[in-house]
Parts: structure tokens; sequence; C-alpha cells
């Protein structure tokens, strides 16, 4: 009898023991594919998909959600002004919502009103905490804009050159490969330096990404690619300034920031020069070129937090179409040619104990979170932490069927090159390589059906 009682407890120690690794949330019967973000989804098809708040936030966290709502789209003015002053001296724009149209993404050019690209720089070696090294009188960003009495950083003009795929069937498509140039710099760079071009991408969903536990991102990553099919996707581990500590890294294209707070308020610093507690300083140019200190920062902890809280609970968009035949030989083909290796479908959230709605959520964010060589065309040749010059983090997909109606015409990788999801597919290399042939050979029916499946995401 005891022996029996004791296997019994042992059986159930193991089944605990197993769900504790995956937190299931709800039984497969009941899964619904729509459900990109579990039961944060919304379904919007309009200009405003990407605006939504989780639906089931109590009514504190919904004031908080819309509180960082309006300072998202606040426009930053030169100081003395009774609000929101204190833009510069330099900067990339003017508000988060002038890059993150919509939420969602914005225009590749630079030196515009509307600009959403803007440049990293640094010279060659590493900072202190392994981050790229900072180049003297420009900092780790180029600022190409600046308020009156103040000149620019520099100004960077982008050349397109193009090259045509040929694909089976014989539809071809061109590609534009984009080529920058500094100019008008305000000082001597002096050293080799290293740029990295990064398009403003979506905000929503990002609570979910970020209550994915480090456990499951690593359970993805396969460093040496053991299992010999090509794809060795690894973590990056960055500097995390907010916690002092090294984390594995989940935002930015290079998997380069591993908190929304830290993203953010670094947004405020580098991209608007509002300097924070976070960031005492904005991305410096040149000694003194600040104007607040650290002990009275230009941006209260209030508002850090609000727009923080804002990013971490905006709804994803549910799927469409998901039964549509069409769509399901798209998925399959998806499957086929091993996209779902790096875009993983399917995660799951680990448990958020302020936020409950994020918590144990199967989501379908189409990415690993990981970085991978894409080859040398898609290339910066600037590693940030262990990213090297040709490692990307895989993108995210949710939503990507939506980028045109939201950030119209919409634009697609890392400098928003791509014009379409085709052109962004048939940009993949190195790890992708094969993946890509796939595509390329693909009869027109099956290559429509596959961008079918991508459009219902
Ligand atoms: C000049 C354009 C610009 C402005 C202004 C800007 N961003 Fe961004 N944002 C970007 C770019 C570019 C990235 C990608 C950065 C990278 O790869 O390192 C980004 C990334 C992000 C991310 C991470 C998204 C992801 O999927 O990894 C968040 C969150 C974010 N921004 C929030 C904000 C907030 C909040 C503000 C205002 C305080 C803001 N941004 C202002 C261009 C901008
Ligand atoms: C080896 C990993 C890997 C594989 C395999 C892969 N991708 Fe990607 N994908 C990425 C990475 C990394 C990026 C971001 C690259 C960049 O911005 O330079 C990306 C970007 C994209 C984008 C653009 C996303 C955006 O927000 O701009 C699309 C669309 C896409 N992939 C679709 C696919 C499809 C379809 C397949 C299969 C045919 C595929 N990918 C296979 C890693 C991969
Ligand atoms: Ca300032
Ligand atoms: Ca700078
Ligand atoms: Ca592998």
């Amino acid at each position: 009898m005891s022996t029996i009682r004791f296997l019994v407890i042992l059986l159930v120690c193991a089944l605990t023991c197993a769900s504790c690794r995956e937190p299931a949330t709800f039984p497969e019967e009941q899964y619904d594919a729509r459900m990109s973000g579990g039961v944060n989804s919304v379904p919007d098809v309009s200009s405003k998909a990407f605006s939504h708040a989780f639906p089931l936030l109590r009514s504190n966290e919904a004031q908080l959600h819309n509180l960082g709502d309006v300072h998202f789209e606040q426009t930053f003015v030169t100081a003395p002004a009774p609000v929101n002053a204190g833009l510069g001296p330099r900067f990339n724009n003017v508000s988060c919502i002038s890059c993150h149209r919509n939420d969602g993404s914005g225009f590749p050019t630079t030196g515009e009103p509307e600009s959403a690209l803007l440049f990293r720089i640094s010279s060659d070696g590493t900072d202190p905490y392994g981050g790229p090294r900072p180049v003297r009188s420009y900092g780790g960003q180029l600022q190409d804009k600046a308020i009156a009495g103040w000149t620019p950083e520099a100004g960077i003009s982008i050349a397109y050159e193009s090259r045509t795929v040929e694909l089976a069937g014989g539809e071809r498509c061109e590609l534009r490969i984009p080529r920058y140039t500094l100019h008008s710099l305000h000082a001597p760079i002096g050293v080799p330096h290293r740029l990295s071009p990064r398009l403003a991408p979506p905000v929503f969903g990002l609570g979910l990404l970020e209550a994915v536990s480090e456990h499951t991102i690593l359970s993805y990553a396969d460093e040496s690619d053991a299992d010999g099919d090509g794809i060795s996707g690894r973590p990056n581990r960055v500097w995390d300034a907010p916690s002092g500590s090294m984390r594995i890294g989940r935002f930015g294209w290079k998997a380069n920031t591993a908190t929304l707070l830290a993203q953010v308020a670094g947004a405020y610093a580098q991209d608007m020069g509002i300097t924070n507690s976070i960031f005492p300083e904005a991305d410096l140019s040149e000694s003194g070129a600040t104007s607040g200190t650290a002990a009275s920062p230009e941006l209260g902890d209030d508002i850090l937090r609000a727009v923080t809280f804002y990013v971490r609970t905006l709804a994803v968009p549910q799927r469409r179409l998901v039964t549509d035949p069409v769509t399901l030989r798209g998925e399959r083909i998806f499957w086929e040619a091993k996209c779902g290796s790096c875009h993983v479908p399917t995660l799951v959230t680990g448990d958020h104990m302020d936020l409950p709605s994020v918590s144990g959520q199967r989501i379908h964010a189409y990415t690993d979170l990981l970085l991978h060589d894409m080859g040398p065309e898609l290339a910066d040749d600037r590693p940030d932490f262990e990213a090297s010059g040709r490692e990307w983090r895989t993108a995210p997909l949710w939503g990507i069927g939506l980028f045109r109606t939201v950030s119209y015409p919409g634009y697609y990788l890392h400098d928003g090159r791509a014009r379409t999801i085709l052109e962004a597919i048939l940009f993949h290399g190195g790890e992708a390589e094969k993946s890509r042939q796939v595509v390329e050979r693909l009869g027109p029916a099956d290559r429509a059906a596959l961008l079918r499946f991508l459009s219902s995401l």
C-alpha cells in the first residue's frame, strides 16, 4: 500500500515538473489560431490595428496605459518651455510616434521630419560592458537634426543600387541595395568607424516578448549547429542599465536591449536628446552638450514608467483567414522551406508577477529572439555586444500582413530596403540561404500561397 502511495506521489511530482517547464494555458482543443497574442489579441484590420491596449487590463492599468499613450505622441520642443521641453540639442526626431507611425514602422529616409531611420556609429573595440565603442565627438548614434543654434552631427545620404532576381515561372523582382554616405560632419571622425542603419520597428506585443523566460529562449539556441541543419541561433547578451547587469537581449534588430525600460529610456536619451534617470546624459557628442543633470533629468520617472507600460501593453492583431485553404497551403510551404526554424511560430510566456494577462500565454510571434548570420548582403559589419556584423535577431512576423495598412506603404528589414514581403525574403542569405532558394524555385501558385499565409499574420 505504502509503495503504491509512494509511486503515485512520484508520478505527480514528475508531471508537475514537466508542466513547470512549459506552462500550458489551455488544452489544445480550445486553441484558436487567430489569437497571435493569446488573450491579448484584438480583431482590428484598420490603420489602428497596432494601437490597442491589452483587453484585460484592470482600470488602474488602463489609466497608466492611456497616460503612456498621450506621452508617446507628445512632440518635444527646445527648452525653456512649459511642457515637453529639453529636445536635443541634437536629436533624430521629436516624438516617439513620429518614427513609430501608428505604433508601427516609419520611413527609411534621413534628415526629413518623418524620417524613422537612424544610424548607430562605433569604432573598433568595445566599451567597458562589451558593447559597441563610442566615437569621440559622436557618441554611439548619429543625430542628424539639431535645435536652433546647433548643427546636426552629420547628414546621411542614401543611394540605392538595384539587382534583379528571376523566380521560377518567369517573375522578376527588383531588389534595391542601399549605400550610405556621410556628409556635413560637425567634427573630424579621426578613427575607422562602423555604421549600422536601423529602421523603427512596430511596438506592439512587446510585453509578451519580455515575458518569455530566458530559459525558453535558450532552449531554441543551437550555437554550434549540433543538429546539422545549417541554422545556429544564439542569444545576444547585453548590458542592461536599469538593473546594472548582463541579460539576454531581446529588443532591437540585433537583440541589443534586454528590457523595455532600457529601450524606452534609451530612445528618450539617444533619439530625442531627453535625459532621464536611467540615462542622465544624452548621446553626448561634445562635452557640455546636455541640458539636464543627473539630479534633475529632463524627463520625470512617472512619464518614463507610463510610456514603458504603454509599449508593454499594446495588444497583438488577430490573424485573418486562418482556415482559408490557400493560407493553409502557404503555411505548409512555410514549414517545408524551414522558415519556422528561425521564425518559431509558438512560444509560451513565463510568469509576470505584476501583469497576469501576459503570463502563461501561447503566443505566435514567429521569432526565436535569437541571432542568425544572414549573409554578406544584409551585414552591417558592426558588432553589437555578442552580435557579429552579419547577425540579426529573427524579426517577429506577427502583424506583418498589416504593415502596409498601418504604416503605408510599408518597409521591411532592418534598414527598410525591402518594399514588399517577397523582397524581404529574397534578401535572406547566410543561415537562411536554403530557405530563400526554396522560395525562388516555388511555382507561382505556391509562392502566392506562401505570401497569402504571411499576409494572414
Ligand atoms: C528616430 C526614430 C525613433 C524615435 C524618435 C523613437 N524610436 Fe523607438 N525605435 C527606433 C529604432 C530605429 C528602433 C530599433 C533600434 C535598434 O535596433 O537598436 C526602435 C526600437 C524601439 C523599441 C523596441 C522594438 C522591438 O521590437 O525591438 C521600442 C519599445 C521603442 N523603440 C519605443 C520607443 C519609444 C517609447 C520612443 C519615444 C520615447 C521611441 N521609440 C522613439 C526608432 C525610433
Ligand atoms: C536563419 C534564420 C531565418 C530563416 C530560416 C528565415 N528567416 Fe526571415 N528573417 C530572419 C532574420 C534574422 C530577419 C531580419 C533580417 C534583417 O532585418 O536584416 C528576417 C526577416 C524576415 C522578414 C521581414 C520582417 C520585417 O519585419 O521586416 C520576413 C517577411 C521574413 N523574414 C520571412 C521569412 C520566410 C518566409 C522565410 C522562409 C522562406 C524566412 N524568413 C526564413 C531570419 C530567418
Ligand atoms: Ca535635452
Ligand atoms: Ca551622437
Ligand atoms: Ca541547428
